[in-house]
């Protein structure tokens, strides 16, 4: 019997888990009640990684398809027949006629980001892809144009402030996002026992409303305005403090004269929000001693998405609650990758070059997403022909996913990074399956980056990969050689080529450089402190860190202001008739839990909320299945009419649609349900910072005939 302590991969909360093995087996998953940061709180989910490690579903050896067949076939096959196709197709149609998508694990995985970049560069294309740009692409946006680095991306901090304004989060469900925050169940009611209060600004009143203290309905892809509203308000009136940083701002007259236009009275007809709601929050954030504002998916993923995270940015600015204890502020973490960059001109590039299809700009190396159906058909040159995925399933968490399974059927090849055969590995010629998450080791360097506190674990693997196994990064590793044996005609052989370098030797050296290194901080420590190790709370650490090249804070950065055009000019449009947002459930995780039976007891998540006055509207009763149409799309499912969504407004949870058959996963093919993102639209962009906009999606309902 023996007891391995890890933090939990699944979301961005990085609980401390407690194993319990025997024998090789698993006989329980709990908190780590020692965890120096999460001290014992998981989530449903944490335990589960016990099924994941056993699924039966999920792949343990390389599969090539033939004909409609899979078929075994060994990893050095595989590797050297890839590489070779990618060589001809590359030598045909040119370096960009392969793209790579990265999906969500790899963010939970620093084996894979810190070796895939070598595949990247071997590969040498411009079509790269990721979750980024369906996700959180417009905080890196403004934090790039703001504080001069993608990565400089403040984060609330929960654990001292006195207001909390949350914007299209949903922690209760999500474990937070963008905020590394475990327990924020009991990190909320401490604000709330702190005298403190918490506002939640969403077109569904969720869980996390239910425990706020005051919960306001917005009409889904308006924040822009009201966030404008909150400002002119705070500008006009008298506000508790200003900021220690205000001698390097820079643009704050623009700001103050763009927000004169927004009177709470004229945007209250397009937010659904009352002047009188509007002016009262304005007024308690100002006066709060401090305050912090918050938002997330439904901020970032619909058409406003860089304006929202802007303007939020700004707001804690200009109230005095930027990089101070309470407000937003930024993290200082062991292994400190924005430091470590050093100085240099620009950090981050955007609109270097564009998609070839649909003409996007690039941001920081990569391309929207939401394009890449169109780049695969596109038929001139420079289209795409072949496609690496690693940890990823975009036909059902992209917009449009239906045409992009329709695209990836016409790919020459693809190859999937993947531990399980679904709805988008499925397309795929060849599987890579890797370790489970169990038997390799962790640390993670992205959460800790958006972390409510500094803190650093290192996660030991809790079983030796089974021989024959190759870990994420060994994959990414073994790929990059072959690619480079296939470049060289052979000469440079792929076995010899292989690094022998190890992700530890990375985090030691990284830990050792980073701010912590110079007090001893180093991988040895790290394995002697399984619990983690503590260095407290966030510290102010601007302007220091800026990495802007003036050394100045940008408060409305030339693209920013151009793009509010775009929105003042949305206010004249006519509302459309419903529409669709995005919801998640705490025992989903986004499209791949769907196969862990306890996760999936219960009756049926995926369902369509919608108000009662709108169910009667349409004739629609509990129970029954309703058809929702959108411009591209049509799909059917059941109905729950629930008071909690508002009225006008749908919302549909992502990450289901299993049916789209030839996938092996037995529980989630029982829990098939339908995927909302055939609904959601690809052309339908935040145009400033090219994020999908799955939320505000104009959509048709109607009952479907009882059969
Ligand atoms: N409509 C709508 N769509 C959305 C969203 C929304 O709110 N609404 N949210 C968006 C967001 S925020 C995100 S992040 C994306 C997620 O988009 P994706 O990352 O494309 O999708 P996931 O469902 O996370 O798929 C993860 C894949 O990784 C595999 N996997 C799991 N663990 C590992 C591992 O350790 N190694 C490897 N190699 N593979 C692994 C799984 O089998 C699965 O195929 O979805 C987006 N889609
Ligand atoms: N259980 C579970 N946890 C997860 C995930 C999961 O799939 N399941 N996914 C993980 C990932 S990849 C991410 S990125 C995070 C996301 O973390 P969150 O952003 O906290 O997740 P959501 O629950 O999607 O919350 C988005 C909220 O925005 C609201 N909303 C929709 N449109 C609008 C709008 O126009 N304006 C405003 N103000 N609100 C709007 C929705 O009603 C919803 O309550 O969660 C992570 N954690
Ligand atoms: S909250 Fe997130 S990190 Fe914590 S146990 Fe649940 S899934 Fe894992
Ligand atoms: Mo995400």
């Amino acid at each position: 019997m023996g007891t391995v302590y890890r933090s939990c991969t699944l979301c961005e909360a990085i609980c401390g888990l407690e194993i319990k093995v025997e024998d090789g087996v698993i006989k329980g998953i709990r908190g780590d009640s020692a965890d120096v940061f999460s001290h014992g709180h998981i989530c449903p989910k944490g335990p589960e990684l016990k099924a994941i490690h056993e699924d039966p579903d999920r792949l343990k050896f390389p599969l090539k398809r033939v004909g409609d067949k899979w078929e075994q076939v060994a990893w050095e096959t595989a590797f050297s027949e890839i590489a070779a196709r990618l060589h001809v197709i590359q030598t045909a149609s040119g370096q960009d006629s392969v793209a790579y998508y990265a999906g969500n694990p790899n963010v939970h995985n620093y084996g894979s980001l810190l070796f895939a970049p070598r595949l990247m560069k071997a590969i040498k294309t411009r079509n790269i892809y990721s979750a980024t740009s369906v996700d959180q692409l417009p905080h890196h946006f403004a934090a790039l144009k703001m504080f001069g680095h993608p990565l400089l991306v403040p984060v609330p901090d929960v654990d001292r402030t006195d207001y909390f304004l949350i914007l299209g989060a949903n922690p209760m469900a999500s474990n937070g996002s963008m905020m590394t925050a475990p327990d924020m169940r009991g990190r909320m009611k401490g604000i709330q026992k702190r005298g403190g209060k918490i506002v939640v600004v969403d077109p569904r009143k969720t869980e996390t409303a239910d425990l706020a203290d005051e919960h306001v309905f917005v009409r889904p892809g308006k924040d822009v305005y009201f966030l404008l509203s909150i400002l002119h308000v705070v500008l006009a009136g008298e506000k508790k403090k200003t900021s220690r940083l205000e001698s390097i701002f820079q643009g704050a007259d623009f700001v103050r004269s763009l927000v004169q236009d927004y009177s709470p009275e004229k945007t209250q007809a397009h937010t659904g929000i009352s002047a009188e709601t509007t002016r009262r929050i304005a007024t308690q954030f100002a006066q709060a001693k401090s305050a912090v504002a918050y938002g997330r998916i439904g901020v970032s993923t619909q058409t406003f998405g860089g304006l929202c995270h802007w303007l939020i940015n700004v707001l804690n600015a200009i109230t005095g609650n930027l990089d101070e204890p309470g407000g937003a502020m930024f993290s200082l973490p062991a292994v400190d990758t924005i430091a470590a960059e050093g100085k240099r001109e620009s950090f981050g590039s955007f609109d270097s070059y564009r998609s070839k299809a649909r003409n996007l700009p690039e941001f920081g190396g990569e391309l929207p997403v939401s394009a890449l159906a169109d780049e695969i058909l596109f038929q001139g040159e420079g289209g795409v022909r072949a496609l690496i995925t690693s940890a990823g399933n975009p036909v059902l968490s992209t917009p449009n996913g239906g045409k992009l399974a329709q695209a990836l059927e016409s790919l020459q090849l693809m190859v999937s990074i993947d531990i399980y055969l679904n709805e988008t590995t499925k397309y795929a010629h060849y599987i890579l399956p890797p370790t489970s998450p169990l038997e390799h080791d962790h640390y993670d360097i992205v959460f800790n980056m958006l972390a409510v506190r500094n803190t650093a674990r290192y996660s030991p693997p809790v079983f030796d990969p089974p021989a024959g196994t190759m870990h994420d990064w060994e994959i990414f590793t073994a790929l990059t050689a072959a690619m480079e044996e296939a470049r060289s005609g052979g000469a440079k052989k792929a076995s010899s080529a292989r690094a022998k370098i190890k992700p530890t030797d990375f985090l030691d050296r990284m830990l050792k450089s980073g701010p912590y290194g110079s007090n001893g901080l180093n991988f040895q420590k790290l394995v002697e402190n399984p619990h983690g190790v503590d260095f407290g709370p966030l510290v102010p650490v601007l302007p220091a860190r800026l990495k802007t090249i003036d050394g100045q804070i940008d408060l409305a950065p030339d693209l920013m202001r151009r793009d509010i055009e775009r929105a003042r000019e949305a206010m004249k449009e006519t509302p459309a008739g419903m529409i669709l947002i995005g919801r998640r459930n705490l025992r989903d995780n986004n499209s791949w839990m769907h196969n862990i039976p306890r996760l999936m007891n219960g009756s049926p998540r995926c369902t369509l909320f919608i108000h009662p006055e709108d169910a009667a509207k349409f004739g629609i009763s509990d129970g029954h299945e309703a058809i929702v149409r959108s411009r591209v799309g049509e799909i059917r499912l059941p109905v729950e009419i629930v008071e909690e969504i508002m009225p006008g407004v749908v919302s549909i949870p992502h990450g289901y649609g299993h049916k789209k058959s030839g996938t092996k996963m037995s529980t989630a093919q029982k829990h098939a349900g339908v995927s909302i993102n055939d609904l959601t639209d690809d052309s339908s962009l935040d145009e400033l910072t090219g994020n999908a906009a799955f939320n505000g999606v104009p959509v048709e309902i109607r009952a479907a005939s009882v059969s």
